[in-house]
């Protein structure tokens, strides 16, 4: 029945690595993303505050016409695992970068999954209306993949699927009808007694399967945009310059799902070769001599635009 709307072929062709289906409007765990906000762990990140809070109780309160939803998992494994051949190799200058940024050409994952979301909805029923939730919108999306029964939340707060680890991004299409298709039983917890990714963050960022943002190295390197106090722990990470994968990184069900992955493919070279393979100081000296403008030009439709050229400064200055 669930092969009946999408062929595998076209699946693969998407890098989707896998999908389901939920007619379920509220999340299930509202309550922990309130409290969190309570509590004032969500740091600099307000635009998880306020009404954009309320909103992501019900997705009906954001789609007063939502029925149910589709939810695809987006595959950045193979970009991963080059990447991280690459950090082992004489080339590297040390510095990281989180692996989703390579994903999807290395282009904003925002605008390339979009593409590939309008792609799958042109094989809905006619008649069927839709929204997309790719990120930016007020849905807390690993709670709708978890309704759809696509796996479990980790300790690091990453929704893991069982066979294919985490490193994936969620996007789903949101439908004004229900579909005539079954609907998985949501997976229970495999992390077990587990505790690698809470043990080996290097800022004590991890809690009671939520992060506090304000202690997280992505948050810093990624949403603040000039001058900042570093969290404690940060600077002797391992080079992390914009993002980070160290809790996913040491999680077992990454290294099962990758240790399958043999097929290669190439790593966007514009951000490789200036942020991974030039020397420190002179990544520093081409930044500082470059506008912002200068900036926006060479690193445009590429994550690394949101950040910009300061904050990357001030990122890699912790390194040199
Ligand atoms: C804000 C945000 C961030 C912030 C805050 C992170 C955070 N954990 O909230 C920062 C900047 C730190 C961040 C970092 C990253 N992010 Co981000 N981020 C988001 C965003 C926009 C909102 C997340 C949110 O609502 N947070 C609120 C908190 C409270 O929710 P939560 O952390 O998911 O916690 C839930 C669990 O704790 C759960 N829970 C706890 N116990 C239990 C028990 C049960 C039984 C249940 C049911 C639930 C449950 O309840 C909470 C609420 O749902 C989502 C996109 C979206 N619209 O959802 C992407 C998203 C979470 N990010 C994503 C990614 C890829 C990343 C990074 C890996 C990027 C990188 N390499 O640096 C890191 C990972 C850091 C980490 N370990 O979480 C992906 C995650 C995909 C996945 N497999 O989980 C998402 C889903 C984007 C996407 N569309 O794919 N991110
Ligand atoms: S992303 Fe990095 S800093 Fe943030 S919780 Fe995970 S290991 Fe800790
Ligand atoms: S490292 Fe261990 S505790 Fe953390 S998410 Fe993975 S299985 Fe769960």
């Amino acid at each position: 029945m669930k092969s009946s709307l999408f062929k595998p072929s076209t699946l693969k062709d998407l890098g989707v690595l896998d999908w389901g289906y939920t007619n379920s409007d509220e999340a299930k765990s509202y309550n922990i993303y309130e409290k969190w906000i309570e509590k004032g762990h969500h740091g600099p990140l307000a635009y998880l505050t306020g009404e954009k809070k309320d909103k992501r109780k019900k997705i009906s309160d954001y789609y007063p016409e939502f029925k149910s939803a589709l939810v695809f998992l987006f595959s950045y494994q193979k970009e991963k695992k080059m990447l991280d051949r690459f950090y082992q190799s004489s080339e590297s200058n040390g510095l990281k970068i989180g692996s989703y940024v390579f994903g999807f050409g290395g282009k904003d994952y925002h605008k390339v999954l979009r593409e590939k979301l309008e792609t799958l909805a042109s094989y809905l029923p006619e008649g069927i209306s839709y929204k997309l939730s790719l990120d930016t919108q007020p849905i807390l999306e690993r709670d709708l993949a978890y309704r759809a029964g696509l796996g479990w939340f980790g300790k690091n707060s990453m929704f893991i699927n069982k066979k294919e680890g985490s490193f994936f991004i969620i996007g789903s299409l949101l439908l004004n009808d229900t579909l005539d298709l079954p609907v998985q039983s949501e997976d229970t917890d495999h992390c077990g007694q587990c505790t690698k990714c809470i043990d080996l963050c290097p800022t004590d960022a991890i809690e009671d399967r939520i992060i506090i943002s304000q202690k997280c190295i992505s948050t810093y390197t990624i949403e603040v945009f000039k001058e900042g106090t570093p969290p404690q722990g940060y600077p002797n990470s391992g080079g992390e310059i914009f993002g980070c994968d160290i809790c996913q990184d040491v999680c077992p069900w990454n290294i099962k799902a990758l240790s399958k992955i043999n097929e290669e493919t190439t790593l966007n070279p514009q951000i490789q070769d200036f942020f991974l393979k030039t020397p420190v100081d002179e990544i520093l000296k081409k930044l500082k001599e470059m506008t912002n403008r200068g900036f926006r030009k060479v690193f445009k439709d590429t994550p690394l635009e949101r950040t910009g050229r300061l904050g990357l400064l001030k990122n890699i200055k912790l390194f040199k």
